[in-house]
Formats: structure tokens, C-alpha cells, sequence
């Protein structure tokens, strides 16, 4: 009696699903046998040895052979499925403020058995790395802001690239308004209004010794004017820092005092600028008609809540410090015409 033929498939794992995969058979079948091969999305072959290329978008499945000699046939099944390590997804904190680190990794969930061998990771800056992840410090020139390339080696001698561009961004910002004070008080009250059109300037304070100074740092960063009608303004796009906001006071305007009729009060000098209180006097009289606010420290997520921002709460909220605030006193004595101020006579 002639022998039945028979076939079957070496059961193997694919790892690498971007390179083309082989299914081997073993049969008794000899020469003159034919071959049918079915598998998942329509895949047909009448080799003896099935081969799938890109195996990622053939798709994993069952594969069925069959091998057919003088009216005997045999069949055989094999299931391909892949350990899936062949994708690198790169997250993390991929979209941060200035001051905070960038920590790529590749997101993808593996079992332990299945992680790579090693990392190589390049970036812009010259950045170079072994490491899973990345734990790199974003600087205001944004020089760590390009494309992060991340190669996986794996022990079946797999290579995975993955490639992400992050997204820095210069988070904080600085307002919002310059006052009537027409109490000089030093705090805006329900009836006080803004006052429009006043320069304003932003500068880096100074620092000196590692400390913040109540001096100046260079020519301003950024200047603006108060919207005409609510006296608001606002400074953004800042990084974490120390700052001074200066503002020039319209003819006749002088900076609080919060005592009437005296140069000097418990508002001038002002109080601290960098203690988050708002609707408060935050200048002092520099020099003429400059009003300058002393340091003010920015730093992300930190900033006042409940300061008027319209996303109460939010992270922009925390980002914004609108606690700078002016309070501007008409003076009693108005530069033209001039006034002679009043002198006590002893008589
Ligand atoms: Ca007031
Ligand atoms: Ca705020
Ligand atoms: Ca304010
Ligand atoms: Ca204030």
C-alpha cells in the first residue's frame, strides 16, 4: 500500500512584521506535488513555502496549505501572530513650558520578555543618548526644539526607528492694569476706572551675585500701551525669571502714595510687586514720569489663581500673574499752570 502523503508547517513567531516572513513546510509529497496556500486578506500562494512580505499589513492569522499528488491531497494550518515589537510610538512630556524637561520614551506597552536591547537616541543641540528616555532642560532660545530620532535594537536583531518633533513653549505671562486712583489709596475701588493709551515696558531685572535686584537688566524686552477704554495690558510669551514692569504716567499723574497730600505713604515706594496681591499699587516714581514695579519672579504653574484671568484655574491661569497693577494719582498740582506749592511762613 502506497503511504499517505502528509505536510506540516514549522510553527514560527515573526518578530520583525516590516520584513518579509517565510512559512517553511516538511512532506513526504515528491516531485510533480502542488501546492495551495490561503491566508488572511486574501493572501494566495502555490509555492511550497509560503512567503508574506510586509507582514504588518497582511495581517496576522491563520494560513492554511494544502498539497495535492495523484488524487491524494493533505493539509496543514498555522497560526502567525508576532510579538508586535516592530512599532515605536515616541510620548511623554513631549509639550512643555520653558524651564521644564523634555522626557521622550517610546509608549509602547511590551511584556518583559519583549524589550529592546538598547536605545540610541539622537536630537537637535548635538543630543546624544543611550538611555530609555530622555530628561533634557528646555532654555528661552529653544535650542532643544528639532526632530528626536530613537533607534530600538532588539536581541532577534530587530531595529525600530521612531521619530518626534516636541513642542516647547514660552508659557508665562504678566499684567494688567494701570488705574485712576483718584482716592490714592493705593487699591483699586468699585468706581475707579482704568486709565488708556500708557506706555508700558517689560525689562529683566538684574542679577547680581545669583540674586534678583530691583534694577533694570538692559532695554526693554517688550513694550505696549493700555487699551484705551479698560487701561489693561498684558505682557506674554515669558519664560520663567525675574521681571520688572516699568510705566510712564500721563502729564499731571503721579504714582500712589496711599496718603493724600504727602510724597510718601505706605504705596510709594510701593509694596512688594512679587507678593500675588491684585488691585493693588505695584509702582514707585523712579524718575520724572516713570513708574517702575520691583522685581517680580515667574516661574510655571506657580502664578496667582482668581487674579481675573477668564480660564479660572486652568494651567494658563497658573501661568498668568495679573497682580501687576498701577494706581495713578492726578495731581493736585498740575504742571501747567505751574502751581508754587504752599510754604508755612514762620511769623
Ligand atoms: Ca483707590
Ligand atoms: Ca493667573
Ligand atoms: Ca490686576
Ligand atoms: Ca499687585
Amino acid at each position: 500500500m502506497k503511504a499517505q502523503i502528509s505536510i506540516s508547517v514549522k510553527d514560527t513567531i515573526p518578530t520583525c512584521l516590516g520584513a518579509n516572513f517565510k512559512i517553511a513546510t516538511t512532506t513526504n509529497a515528491g516531485t510533480g506535488a502542488t501546492f495551495s496556500w490561503q491566508g488572511p486578506n486574501g493572501y494566495t500562494s502555490s509555492e511550497k513555502d509560503a512567503t508574506i512580505t510586509n507582514l504588518i499589513d497582511k495581517g496576522m492569522g491563520v494560513y492554511t496549505v494544502t498539497v495535492s499528488i495523484t488524487g491524494q491531497s493533505a493539509t496543514a494550518t498555522t497560526l502567525v501572530k508576532s510579538n508586535a515589537i516592530e512599532v515605536a510610538v515616541i510620548g511623554g512630556f513631549t509639550n512643555v513650558c520653558v524651564g521644564e524637561n523634555l522626557r521622550l520614551r517610546d509608549v509602547i506597552i511590551r511584556n518583559a520578555n519583549e524589550q529592546p536591547l538598547s536605545y540610541a537616541w539622537t536630537g537637535p543641540d548635538s543630543y546624544t543618548s543611550t538611555a530609555s528616555a530622555t530628561n533634557i532642560p528646555t532654555t528661552e532660545d529653544l535650542r532643544q526644539v528639532g526632530t528626536y530620532t530613537l533607534t530600538e535594537t532588539y536581541e532577534n536583531g530587530c531595529i525600530v526607528i521612531a521619530s518626534l518633533v516636541p513642542t516647547v513653549n514660552k508659557c508665562l505671562s504678566i499684567g494688567n492694569l494701570v488705574w485712576n486712583d483718584t482716592n490714592n489709596d493705593g487699591l483699586n475701588n468699585n468706581t475707579e476706572v482704568g486709565l488708556g493709551n500708557v506706555a508700558v515696558r517689560l525689562y529683566k531685572a538684574k542679577i547680581e551675585g545669583g540674586s534678583p535686584t530691583n534694577n533694570v537688566d538692559g532695554v526693554a524686552i517688550q513694550t505696549t500701551t493700555t487699551n484705551a477704554t479698560t487701561g489693561k495690558y498684558l505682557f506674554a510669551n515669558l519664560v520663567p525669571g525675574f521681571y520688572i514692569v516699568e510705566v510712564e504716567a500721563p502729564t499731571d499723574y503721579k504714582s500712589s502714595v496711599g496718603v493724600n497730600g504727602s510724597p510718601t505713604g505706605i504705596y510709594e515706594p510701593s509694596i512688594s510687586a512679587n507678593d500675588d496681591i491684585n488691585n493693588d499699587d505695584d509702582g514707585t516714581t523712579v524718575s520724572g514720569q516713570t513708574v517702575r514695579t520691583n522685581y517680580i519672579e515667574l516661574s510655571n504653574y506657580t502664578e496667582p489663581q482668581n487674579d481675573g484671568d477668564s480660564t479660572n484655574g486652568t494651567a494658563a491661569d497658573k501661568n498668568s500673574n495679573l497682580t501687576i497693577d498701577f494706581g495713578l494719582h492726578k495731581s493736585e498740582c498740575p504742571a501747567i499752570p505751574k502751581c508754587v506749592p504752599f510754604i508755612a511762613k514762620k511769623i
